[in-house]
Parts: C-alpha cells; structure tokens; sequence
C-alpha cells in the first residue's frame, strides 16, 4: 500500500531528478536529518548531479543548507563533495564537509542545536526559500507522519515557501504514533510555560502539520538510513563508564539522586555509548532519559527494562541496531518518544527535568573551561551540538574523554583551552579513564589541583603540575593563574612537532 494515503497530493509525486530541478542556485533550504536518521536520501544526491553539472558548465550554484544536526553521506557529503554549499548551520560531522570548512570553502556557523528553531522564527537568518522532509507516512488528511529524526522539521514546514517530500517507505510503519510536536512556542513577549514535567510525557500531536498548497514535489524512496557504526568500548571507555557510575551511586547514597538517577541525557560519540553500555550492568534500575539522540547503548538499556523512556529528537544507531528496531519498533511504542528538538533541548525542560548530562570533549583546561569543538583553537571537529543546551542546565554537567588523543601525542588537560565551548561554571565533573574530579563547590585553583591528579595522563601530570606551580608564582593575577606566554604552548608545539611532549 503506498505511503502517501492523501489521494490529492499524489498527484504531486515525480522523481528526485525533477524534485532538485524545482531549487534554484543561491537558495537556502531546509533539510531534515539528525544525526545519520530521517535524512531526505534522494533529493540531495540528483541536486549535487545538478550542482556539478552547473559547475561544468561554467555556472555558479550554491546553497545555504539548514538542517536539524548532522546528516548522511547522501546529504552533507553529496553537497559538500558538489562545491554546493555556501553556508551551512548548525552542525556537522560529514567528513567532507569538515575538510571543506577546515580548508575555508565552506562557511559553517556552529550553533546550539536548540536557538535554531526560534532564531528562524525571528527572521535573523534571512527567509527559507525550501524545505525538503522525509516523513514515513503522509495521512488521508494530509497530516504528515515524521521519520525517524524531527529535529526542525516543524519550523522548515512551517516556514518555507515550498516543500519537498520525501516518502520513505524503509521507516517501520509503527513509527506511527511515536512522536509527539508541539505547536506551543511562541516567541517573547507571548511565550508560556512549556507543559512537560515527566520525561514520558506527550504535550504535543503525533503528525506534522503542513499547507498542501505549498507541497510541490513528492518523491517515493526505500533507502535505510545511514549512521556510522560506534567502536566497541574499549578499556579507556570502561574505565570512563566504570568512574562515573561509581560516582552516580554515590550521589545517591548521600541523598543528592534518587535510586532512579534523574533523566539521562548522552551526548554523540564512541565514549557517550559506552558509558551507556556500562549503566548495563549498574545497579540503577527504572532509569529515564530526556536526551537528544538515542544511541545503540539506550536501546539496550530500553531492551533490558533498565531504562523506561527514551525521549529525543532522533535515533543515532549503528547500521546492525537501525536494522534491528526497525524491524520491532512496535515494541518500543510508549517507550521512545520523538519530539521536536527545541523541545528535547529546550533549556526550561532540562533545569526542570534535572538532566545528568553526559557529553564527550576535545580539551579540557586545568581550570575546567571545555572545548568540544575546535582541535588546537581552529580546526572544527563536528559542533557544540545539544552540548551547551544540556551542560548548561544540568542537575549535574559531566564531561568524559580519554585523557589523551591521537596516540598519546595530544593531552585532553591542557594549560590553557585553545577554544572554550563550555564555561567552568558549566563544566561539574570530568571523567577521564584516569579517575574523576567532582569540580562543584571548588576555587579554580582548587579545580586545577584536583584535575590534574584525577584525569591527566601520567605522561602529561608533571608538566601540568610543574605549570600550574610557577603560575602561581608568575601570573599577573591569582584567581586562576597563567602564564599567557606559555599557556597555549603545548598546543604550538603539537603543531610544530607532532607532539604535546616536550622533545
Ligand atoms: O578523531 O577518529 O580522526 O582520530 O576526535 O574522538 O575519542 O573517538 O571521542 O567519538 O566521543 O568524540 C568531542 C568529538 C568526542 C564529540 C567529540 C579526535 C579523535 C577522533 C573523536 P579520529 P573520540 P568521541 C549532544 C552532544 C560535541 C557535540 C556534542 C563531539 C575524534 O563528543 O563532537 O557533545 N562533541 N553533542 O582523535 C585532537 C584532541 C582530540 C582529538 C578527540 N584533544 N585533539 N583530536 N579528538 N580529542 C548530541 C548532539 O549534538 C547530536
């Protein structure tokens, strides 16, 4: 049975060769997509065929991409690999795209996943010109039944000037029912209270609204989405994983968490999953997440009964666990719920909620300020992502990564951070597989003792230390000391010799 139930827009239906030929150069367009899942996968590739046989011929043609976080090789690569995007917002992590940003081809603006939405509605970031979706469904009425991500779908259907569907019949029909849009938000000097005090909360309609008038194309496809595989935990991810559920049940134990923990959030990356993997085999039972991707590592917590809801605006699943759920998603019906993600990062919902933020690093300086982004203060990894929506109104912000990076040639405490994403009032804990600093409460100088004996490197301990003391002698100032002609040093070196380690 076809998946466009709504008799009179299937008279809309082309392909995605005809689909692209309705997006002019120099438009901005809004894609779906979070994350590697309910990425529109037909669309992007003929309009990249499109953009590079412009190219040939001599002609201009570029885009500014929108979408709701990262997407699939289909999209972002595609585009990126076309010379089609002009400015993208407000994440990636395609390969591609990152060379082409790191080379300075491509303008990229890292935002908070969740300023988007209302930042659009301002009128900030100019007029959408077009949206193209993929939903798994469009109902009799027209209503439209999203796919396995929502991220800003609701504003880029709300917003464009014309939309493009993509009707993918891969996504398990039982998706039906599972998300939950809320059409509340408003801008200021209207905006209320958002009415979600429970994690497993529906506040929301499950389907998509859109004007029919405005759908000028609809395209038919079946192709899986595409995530990349999560390396298997390794000893450094135990370790991590193995600290911070030590400190979880102590937190209870002393009466600051309840036995249930409080909703879970856990950021992208190989180290968020295995800290996943380790709540596995904690004690915690009943355990909720309020997050904004659910990864292999939930879905195993949901499998076991370990946890009971999964609320988030996408699935981040290796290829073998998309497969797998998609095909039992009725299983996890009440158990998952998709939200739009204004609304799964939106800063009121945490602070009530009380999220446990978990999120992955770059660098982290001896004073605890966070740079998830930039490799040595200018090359762009992914983006802040949700990061900053959920370390900043956290019950508690934790921060984990392996206390070295490439080999160990790269130390994750460093003097100085050579980029700040996360300020060290919102940076409570770190976890590095060398141990834990519970940072609350401290004095930078405070701070800087306790991470550098709980989280550096043996190999980087000493040079740390030996820093941190002739700072305090050297600094013009001691409230968090420095020596500004060495701090970013290390950093100077890596690059000059392929090594933070002194010769
Ligand atoms: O690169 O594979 O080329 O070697 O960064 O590093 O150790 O595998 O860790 O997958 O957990 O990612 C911060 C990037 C960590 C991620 C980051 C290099 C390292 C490797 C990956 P290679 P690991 P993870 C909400 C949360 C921002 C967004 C966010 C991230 C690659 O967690 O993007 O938190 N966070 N979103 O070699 C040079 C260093 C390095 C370094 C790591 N100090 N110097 N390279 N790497 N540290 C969810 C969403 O927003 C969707």
């Amino acid at each position: 049975m076809s998946r466009i139930r709504c008799s009179s827009l299937r008279s809309k239906l082309m392909s995605a060769e005809d689909a692209a030929a309705l997006i002019p150069p120099g438009s901005t367009v809004g894609m779906s997509g979070f994350t590697g899942s309910g990425y529109p996968k037909l669309v992007p590739p003929a309009l990249a065929r499109r953009i590079e046989a412009a190219h040939d011929a001599g002609s201009p043609f570029r885009l500014n991409l929108w979408t709701g976080a990262s997407t699939g090789p289909e999209l972002d690569g595609a585009l990126a690999k076309a010379d089609g995007i002009e400015r993208r917002l407000p994440y990636n992590s395609d390969p591609i795209a990152r060379e082409k940003i790191n080379s300075g081809q491509m303008d990229y603006l890292d935002m908070h996943l969740s300023h988007l939405a209302p930042m659009v509605w301002q009128g900030v970031l100019g007029s959408l010109d077009t949206a193209v979706i993929e939903v798994s469904a469009v109902k009799e009425d027209g209503s439209l039944v999203p796919s396995s991500s929502i991220g800003n779908n609701k504003t880029w259907l709300d917003r464009a000037e014309r939309v493009i569907l993509e009707v993918n019949a891969w996504q398990d029909p039982a998706l039906e029912g599972m998300h939950d849009i809320y059409y509340g938000t408003a801008l200021p000097p209207n905006r209320v209270p958002i009415p979600l005090t429970r994690p497993d909360q529906l506040i929301g309609q499950p389907t998509l609204r859109c004007d029919p008038d405005k759908i000028v194309a609809i395209v038919e496809t079946e192709a899986p989405d595409r995530n990349l595989p999560f390396a298997a935990p390794d000893a450094n991810a135990r370790a991590i994983a193995d600290h911070l559920i030590e400190f979880l049940k102590h937190e209870v134990k002393v009466g600051r968490l309840p036995a249930a923990l409080l909703p879970l959030q856990s950021g992208v990356g190989n180290v968020a999953n295995a800290v996943l993997a380790g709540l596995m085999d904690s004690p915690f039972e009943r355990m909720a997440a309020y997050t904004e991707v659910i990864q292999d590592g939930m879905l195993d917590l949901l499998d076991a009964g370990k946890l009971t809801v999964a609320s988030a605006t996408a699935f981040s699943l290796s290829p073998e666990a998309a497969a797998d759920l998609n095909s039992r998603m009725a299983q996890f019906r009440g158990k998952i719920i998709l939200r739009p993600q204004e609304i799964s990062n939106h800063p009121e919902l945490i602070r009530r909620l009380g999220c446990i933020a978990m999120n992955g690093l770059i660098e982290a300086d001896i004073y605890g300020n966070v740079n998830s982004t930039q490799v040595m203060g200018s090359r762009i990894q992914n983006g802040i992502g949700g990061s900053g929506d959920f370390s900043r109104n956290a019950f508690i912000s934790c921060f984990v990564t392996p206390s070295t990076a490439k080999g160990g040639a790269i130390s994750a405490i460093v003097p100085m951070a050579s980029h700040v994403d996360h300020i060290t009032q919102d940076v409570q804990v770190i976890v590095t597989e060398q141990g834990l600093a519970d940072l609350r409460g401290l004095s930078p100088k405070q701070r800087a003792r306790l991470i550098i004996a709980q989280c550096a490197h043996p190999r980087y301990r000493d040079g740390l230390t030996d820093y941190f003391e002739r700072a305090l002698k050297g600094s013009y100032g001691l409230q968090s000391p420095h020596l500004l002609n060495e701090a970013l040093s290390w950093h100077q070196r890596y690059i000059d010799t392929g090594s933070m380690l002194p010769a």
